[in-house]
């Protein structure tokens, strides 16, 4: 999407979301993209989460673009040291796709990446796995979600939608960002307990595919 950048947008109120997260919250207000900022930091800790207002390269999956105008959506990247095998890793795409489809009504996953408002994209997921020395370093799961956007132009226009056109009003970003977060971590407490199998039933009902 086309957007012409100004400083004046509306801004995340990063103290509400520090209240709802055990880890810590690294804010800009104009990044290139979360996920990188969250590869490319040092000494963070498990259950942090990178957010930024504007991404001016948001990355989808095989190289794509993710269209993450400023001040209107939540363009966030969770930080996460599992010790898991690598093959269980895909799971944690899987968690965000449940918890945002538990948190925001009348969505379905498009297998395993998407979200979807009907037939539209409302959400991505990009999960990025880093090793060191032939471990697991860190997995950062980023989740894009067009929360007020008015409208999406180009290519967009037919294939993505945001909660503000389908509901027709603002959506508080701060309140659903700690309501997706706490639904993804409990969810990701129990799956490092007991595994995905626990909800494979709900979500193979919440796959639009
Ligand atoms: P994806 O590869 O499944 O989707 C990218 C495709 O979706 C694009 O090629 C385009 O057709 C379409 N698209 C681009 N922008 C949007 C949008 N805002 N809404 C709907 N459709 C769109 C999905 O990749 C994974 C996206 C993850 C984005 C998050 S944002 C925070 C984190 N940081 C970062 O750089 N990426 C992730």
């Amino acid at each position: 999407m086309d957007f012409k950048y100004f400083d004046d947008f509306s801004k995340i109120k990063i103290e509400k979301i520090k209240k709802c997260i055990s880890g810590n919250v690294y804010y800009k207000a104009n990044t290139e993209s979360t996920n990188l900022d969250a590869k490319l930091a040092e000494n963070v800790p498990d259950k942090s989460v990178f957010i930024a207002d504007n991404q001016t390269k948001g990355r989808g999956r095989l190289g794509r673009e993710w269209s993450s105008p400023p001040g209107v959506g939540i363009w966030m990247s969770i930080y996460l040291k599992p010790q898991i095998p690598v093959e269980d890793i895909s799971n944690l795409t899987l968690i965000a796709g449940l918890a945002i489809s538990r948190i925001i009504e009348n969505t379905t996953i498009k297998w395993p990446n998407d979200i979807l408002f009907g037939d539209k994209k409302l959400a991505g997921i990009l999960t990025e796995m880093s090793m060191e020395s032939g471990r697991i370093k860190n997995v950062i799961v980023g989740i894009g979600i067009n929360v007020n956007n008015q409208e999406f132009s180009g290519e967009l226009s037919d294939k993505a939608t945001s909660l503000y056109i389908e509901n027709g009003k603002p959506t508080e970003r701060e309140k659903l960002i700690c309501d997706i977060l706490k639904e993804f971590f409990s969810i990701y407490d129990i799956f490092l307990q007991e595994g995905f199998s626990v909800f494979s039933n709900e979500y193979t009902k919440k796959c639009a595919t």
